[in-house]
C-alpha cells in the first residue's frame, strides 16, 4: 500500500495536469459570410475589428471549404465528419419541422468532446431537425435534438431565422411557451386564420423577393406556416444578443471545466434585421450592418474569455457554413456593388468556389502562431477528427468516415504531404450534383444548366451542359475551363469523382 500511494498520487496528479491542458474550444460558425465579407479577408465596405483582431492573433485559412454550399448538409457534416450526400434523410436544407437529421447513436463532436470530460454547449441556429420520424411536438418535450446527439445544453432556434417556427428552444422546450396558445406548424399549407404575407402585404416592413408569402412574425413574412405561441415569438432585432448573452453565460457557467461552445449565429442569414444600434453603421446596407453585429458578437466573445482568463487555455473557431449571398430572399441587401466572396466566382449554393470556400481563423495563443496565414486545404469535415487529436481522444471505428486529422495545419506544423487530398462538394442531396477538389483541380461535372439554388444566386451558380475544369492555383476565379485542353486531366478528374461517391 505505502508502495501504490506515491504511484496512485503520481496518476492522479497527471491526469488533473491532462484535465488543465484540455484546451477549451469554441466554435464560432456564422450563416452565409462569404469569402470576401470579412476585414481580414479584403473587405472594404464594411468594418470587422474584433474578426480582425482574432486572424492577427491567430492563423488565417485560405483554403478551407464548408462540406456543402449550403446550411443543413454542412453543420450534419461537419457535425458528424461524414459527407452529408452520405447519410439519408434529409441532407437538403431541412424544413423547421423535419425529423432530428443525425442518428443519436452517431460519434459527433460534441459527444466525442463530453466522452473527453468537455461540457457541451449548442447556442444559436440548429437547423438539422428535431423529434422522431415524424419530427417534433412543439408543446412537449422537443426530443431527440442537440441534447441526444452530445450537447449538454442547447439554446436554439429550430431552423433558419426565415422559416417557422420563430421561438428558442431551451434543452427540451420552448421558451415562454404557453399551453393556453399551442403551437402548429406546416409546411404544407395554410393553418388556423392567421394572415399571411400574400394576403396582407400591407402588413410587411421587410419585403420579400422570393416567392414565400407564408406566416407573417415580426413584419416578415416566413417560409411555412405557424399558429399560436404568440408570447414565444422572437424579436429578430434582439437574435443576435440573445444568443450571444447565452453564449456568454455558457462560458462562465462551465470556466472550471474544459468547455466546448458550438456558437452557431444567425448573422448574417437573411431576414437581416440588425439590431437598432447597428442600422446604418456599415456603408453597405442592412447585410453590411448585420456584418457589423456579427463582429460585435464575436468581440463579446473574445473580450469574456479575457474577462475570466481563458484566452490563452482556448482554442477558438471561426468560420461559415456556406459562401455569401446578396439577395437570399428579402430586400434586405440594397444596390451596393459588394464582392460578397471576394474573387471567387458563384454564390451560396454554388458548386463554384464561391458556394464554399469560406473565412476559416484559429486563435490559440501560445500554441497557434499569431498573424500567421495558411493555404492548407482543408474542411469543416476534419474538425472532429482534428479535435479527437487536441483531446487525446479515439473516435470509434466506422464513425466519421470523411473526417481528417488537419491538427498539424492549426497548430502550423509542417507536413510531408497534403492531409487532405480530395474533397467532393454538393449543395445537398444525396445524388449530386458533386464537385471535386483534388490537389489544385476542381473539376464541375456537365449539367442540364439547372440553377443549384436561390433567386440571388442568378445565373452565376448554374451549371453549365459541359464539364469544367479548373486549376485553381492559376486561376482561382474558375475562368478558364481546361476541360478540352487537358482531357487526360478531365478524365482522371471524373474516374476519381465516380469512384468517391460510391456510397
Ligand atoms: C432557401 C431560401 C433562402 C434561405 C435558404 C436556406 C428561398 C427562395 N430561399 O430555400 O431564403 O432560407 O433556403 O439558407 O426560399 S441556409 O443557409 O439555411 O441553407
Ligand atoms: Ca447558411
Amino acid at each position: 500500500m505505502n508502495l501504490l500511494r506515491p504511484l496512485l498520487l503520481a496518476a492522479l496528479a497527471t491526469a488533473c495536469l491532462q484535465g488543465a491542458e484540455k484546451p477549451n474550444i469554441v466554435l464560432i460558425l456564422a450563416d452565409d459570410i462569404g469569402y470576401g465579407d470579412l476585414g481580414c479577408y479584403k473587405a472594404t465596405m464594411v468594418k470587422t475589428p474584433s474578426l480582425d483582431k482574432l486572424a492577427s492573433q491567430g492563423c488565417r485559412f485560405t483554403d478551407a471549404h464548408s462540406p456543402a454550399s449550403t446550411c443543413t448538409p454542412t453543420r450534419r457534416a461537419l457535425l458528424t465528419g461524414v459527407y452529408s450526400w452520405r447519410q439519408k434523410p434529409g441532407s437538403s436544407i431541412a424544413p423547421g419541422d423535419a425529423p432530428l437529421s443525425i442518428p443519436t447513436d452517431s460519434t459527433t463532436l460534441p459527444s466525442m468532446l463530453k466522452q473527453a470530460g468537455y461540457r457541451t454547449g449548442a447556442v444559436g441556429k440548429w437547423h438539422l431537425g428535431l423529434g422522431g420520424e415524424n419530427g417534433p411536438n412543439w408543446n412537449t418535450d422537443i426530443k431527440p435534438g442537440p441534447l441526444e446527439v452530445g450537447f449538454d445544453y442547447a439554446f436554439f432556434m429550430p431552423a433558419t431565422g426565415d422559416r417557422v417556427p420563430c421561438v428558442y428552444v431551451e434543452n427540451h422546450r420552448i421558451i415562454n411557451h404557453d399551453p393556453a396558445d399551442p403551437i402548429k406548424v406546416s409546411y404544407k399549407g395554410k393553418i388556423g386564420n392567421e394572415p399571411t404575407g400574400s394576403e396582407n402585404p400591407d402588413q410587411l416592413t421587410l419585403k420579400p423577393t422570393h416567392g414565400h408569402v407564408d406566416t407573417i412574425v415580426n413584419g416578415v413574412s416566413r417560409i411555412g406556416w405557424m399558429t399560436g405561441g404568440q408570447k414565444a415569438r422572437w424579436k429578430d432585432e434582439d437574435m443576435a444578443d440573445t444568443y450571444t448573452s447565452k453564449a456568454l453565460a455558457f462560458i462562465e457557467q462551465s470556466k472550471d471545466k474544459p468547455f466546448f461552445l458550438y456558437l452557431a449565429t444567425h448573422n448574417i442569414h437573411v431576414p437581416r434585421v440588425p439590431n437598432g444600434r447597428f442600422q446604418g453603421s456599415s456603408a453597405a446596407g442592412r447585410r453590411g450592418d448585420s456584418i457589423h453585429e456579427l463582429d460585435e458578437t464575436v468581440g463579446k466573445v473574445m473580450a469574456k474569455l479575457d474577462e475570466l482568463k481563458l484566452a490563452d487555455n482556448t482554442l477558438v473557431i471561426f468560420t461559415s457554413d456556406n459562401g455569401g449571398v446578396m439577395d437570399d430572399g428579402y430586400e434586405d441587401v440594397g444596390n451596393f456593388d459588394f464582392k460578397c466572396n471576394g474573387v471567387l466566382r458563384g454564390f451560396k449554393g454554388s458548386l463554384y468556389e464561391g458556394g464554399h470556400r469560406l473565412p476559416f481563423i484559429a486563435r490559440w495563443p501560445g500554441k497557434i502562431k499569431a498573424g500567421t496565414e495558411s493555404a492548407a486545404f482543408m474542411t469543416h469535415l476534419d474538425i472532429v477528427a482534428s479535435m479527437a487529436a487536441l483531446t487525446g481522444s479515439t473516435i470509434p471505428e466506422g464513425q466519421c468516415r470523411d473526417s481528417i486529422n488537419v491538427l498539424p495545419y492549426l497548430l502550423g506544423e509542417k507536413t510531408d504531404k497534403p492531409l487532405r487530398e480530395t474533397f467532393v462538394a454538393h449543395n445537398g442531396g444525396t445524388e449530386g450534383p458533386f464537385s471535386l477538389r483534388a490537389g489544385q483541380w476542381k473539376f464541375i461535372p456537365a449539367g442540364r444548366g439547372q440553377k443549384t439554388n436561390f433567386p440571388g444566386a442568378k445565373a452565376e451558380n448554374r451549371l453549365l451542359p459541359v464539364p469544367q475544369l479548373y486549376n485553381l492555383s492559376q486561376d482561382l476565379s474558375e475562368t478558364k475551363n481546361l476541360a478540352a485542353e487537358q482531357p487526360a486531366k478531365l478524365a482522371e478528374m471524373q474516374a476519381l469523382l465516380a469512384k468517391l461517391i460510391q456510397k
